[in-house]
């Protein structure tokens, strides 16, 4: 008898804040550039495209609205996708600045980054003699003493802001611990099954990229949220490709983008996100799935629709 075929939603993430301009020439970071990359994403087969906003000159973070219009609107006259914006956006902020894009927009779809950690990049310094911009090189070597805040109040207040937005939640859950503060704030009422997790793997400060692991985390969440929740697995660097097709194999969902990692294969730069989108597309399909439509996937995570977005 002929297995049915599952529906891979595929998430791009076009840019976010750990990578720099030096760091990849196809790291996009103006609101054209932006636009252009998450609408060939889209076209590649991302139905999800979870956006950053830089600031237009010099490529730094920025989680200022008027950073995330320009590209928001071309985005949604060229292509049907869900448009999920950040909430994690530059690192440092407070929680209040960093859910000002997603509640002015009204997104489908906001992260939710589900716990307090040490979030450092500051290894990848070494690496670059000469850096494009000024802002560059301290805001990564000293990553190493970032604090990412997101405490049970910080949580609270995001998901209580939010709540009148009718906003889907991608928990971003960077280890095993990230998942029972999930549970704990699922029974305090503050979300909706099903619930949207993302297993966040390889960043420094959370748990590492491997199988083991990801097997570790998924049945820490089929024990505490049994049917209430769909997955997807985000791996860092040259992680990505590996974990997302081991996601898929296993009925999970998956995200790739330059925001994660910056290369197509091992030691090899990615030339745009559509690449690594077609990639995993390829992959999915040849192992016997299949890819999810944004309609597809507003109907998997139970998404209020695109008309009722604020862009
Ligand atoms: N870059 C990911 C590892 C967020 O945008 O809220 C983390 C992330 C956070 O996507
Ligand atoms: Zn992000």
């Amino acid at each position: 008898m002929a297995r049915t075929r599952n529906k891979t939603i595929i998430t791009c993430a076009v840019t976010g804040a750990i990578h720099t301009p030096t760091m990849s020439d196809a790291l996009p970071y103006t609101y054209d550039d932006i636009a252009r990359q998450a609408i060939d994403a889209a076209e590649a087969g991302a139905s999800i495209l979870h956006l950053h906003a830089r600031n237009n000159e010099t490529g730094a973070p920025s989680v200022d609205p008027n950073d995330f219009t320009p590209f928001l609107s071309r985005i949604k006259q060229a292509i049907d996708a869900v448009i999920n914006i950040s909430t994690g956006g530059s690192l440092t902020l407070s929680i209040q600045d960093r859910i000002r894009p997603a509640a002015t927009f009204s997104a489908e779809m906001c992260s939710m980054n589900m716990g307090s950690m040490n979030f450092s990049f500051h290894p990848l310094a070494k690496r670059y003699d000469n850096w494009k911009f000024d802002w560059e090189k301290d805001y990564v070597a000293n990553s190493d003493g970032n604090i990412f805040r997101n405490t049970f109040r910080d949580i609270r207040e995001a998901a209580e802001t939010l709540a009148p937005h009718a906003i889907k939640f991608e928990h971003e859950c960077y280890d095993v611990g990230h998942l029972y503060n999930l549970k704990f704030c699922m029974d305090a009422g503050l979300f909706k099954a099903p619930i949207f997790i993302q297993f966040v793997m390889g960043i420094l400060g959370g748990i590492g990229a491997d199988i083991d692991n990801l097997v570790f985390m998924k049945k820490t969440a089929d024990k505490l949220f049994g049917d209430d929740y769909r997955w997807s697995v985000l791996a860092a660097g040259n992680a990505q490709i590996p974990l997302a097709t081991t996601a898929s194999q296993m009925g999970g969902n998956v995200r790739v983008g330059l925001e994660d990692s910056l290369f197509i294969s091992r030691g090899q730069l990615a030339d745009s996100n559509a690449q690594q989108v077609a990639k995993i597309r390829r992959i999915v399909e040849e192992l016997g799935n299949d890819v999810a439509t944004p309609d597809e996937a507003r109907e998997i995570l139970d998404l209020k629709g695109a008309d009722r977005v604020s862009f």
